[in-house]
């Protein structure tokens, strides 16, 4: 697929008529503070800052809306689980993100959940896939920061991640390094 254009539409912080814009399919993207969602939109759009991304885990706090080549929406969406933002926001967070997820009934074609590659699947991760799994939401795993793994150690990395993770579909991917970009773009066309 060919990006021909990719603009910020929204933030929002609670219910807003673009999450039932039915015309245009959403493609989500979750998973934990600073794993990199954020990098990862802009390295599918070949974009640098279009999402904001920082070192600062918590960066993200609404749930952004992209449109993407006028016709789909990729859907950033805050961090669960990181410390730094304070315990009553980080609760309506994670409340926002489940509410969109599950019960807004928005048109989302796909989620990604991205997780740290160097890392593994955390235990939060594995809770999203199961929820996803149980919600019927369509997802794929994919496992940013690829680049932070030695290329001998990466077999056997990606090996465990995908022990861990069952029977999602697994995608290895580096938004600093651009890797993986095409494997994500195909798995989301097919989707459209
Ligand atoms: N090594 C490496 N670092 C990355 C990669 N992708 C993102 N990062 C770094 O990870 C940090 C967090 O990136 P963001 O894109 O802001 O992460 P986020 O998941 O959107 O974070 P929140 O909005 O806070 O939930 C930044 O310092 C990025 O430079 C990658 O592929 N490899
Ligand atoms: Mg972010």
């Amino acid at each position: 697929m060919k990006i021909t254009s990719a603009e910020f539409a929204r933030g929002i912080k609670g219910t807003d008529p673009i999450i039932n814009d039915t015309s245009k399919p959403q493609i989500a993207f979750v998973g934990r503070s600073n794993v990199g969602k954020s990098s990862v939109i802009n390295a599918l759009l070949s974009r640098k800052n279009l999402a904001r991304s920082s070192s600062a885990p918590g960066k993200t706090r609404e749930i952004n809306f992209f449109l993407v080549n006028d016709t789909f929406y990729f859907v950033d969406l805050p961090g669960y689980g990181y410390a730094k933002v304070p315990d009553k926001e980080k609760e309506k967070l994670v409340k926002h993100i489940t509410w969109y997820l599950f019960e807004a009934g928005a048109p989302i074609v796909l989620t990604l959940v991205l997780i740290d590659a160097y890392v593994g699947p955390s235990d939060k991760d594995l809770g999203m896939i199961e929820a996803l799994t149980k919600g019927k939401v369509p997802f794929v795993v994919v496992g940013n920061k690829i680049d932070r793994v030695n290329k001998t150690a990466r077999p056997k990395q990606i090996k465990e991640i995908i022990k861990k993770i069952g029977d999602a579909p697994f995608i290895p991917f580096s938004a600093e390094k651009n890797m993986g970009i095409e494997e994500v773009l195909r798995m989301i066309e097919e989707k459209l």
